[in-house]
């Protein structure tokens, strides 16, 4: 019983957790938005996030980003994306450390019209 119990304050703790985190709120292009162009690619946080790594798949596979923004802790995120994008179904994925030291993770899609 006790260990029943362990795990369901362990379960409880890590779901709070999780609340408190900082999320990616806000992204440039939009969530599942289509675009003609996307002139800069953009994360908001609502607390600040050291973006440890991102990445950009496209119809082709992964493209090269350009960070904007270095390794510091920030609530605005940039980077350019390549100048040539195809039209197609775009994914953005993130790594990051929030601002208690927990590893988060997440990602977007976007597409380009053709
Ligand atoms: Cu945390």
């Amino acid at each position: 019983m006790k260990q029943i119990i362990l795990a369901l304050a362990a379960i409880l703790a890590t779901a709070a957790a999780a609340l408190a985190h900082s999320k990616a709120e806000d992204t440039t292009p939009a969530k599942e938005a289509t675009v003609e162009t996307v002139e800069v690619i953009e994360l908001r946080f609502d607390d600040p996030m050291r973006v440890t790594a991102i990445s950009l798949t496209g119809p082709d596979g992964e493209m090269e980003i350009t960070r904007e923004t270095g390794l510091d802790p920030v609530t605005e995120f940039r980077a350019m994306p390549p100048e040539d994008m195809p039209g197609g179904a775009y994914t953005v994925d993130w790594r990051g450390l929030s601002s208690d030291g927990h590893p988060m993770q997440g990602s977007f899609d976007f597409t380009v019209a053709d």
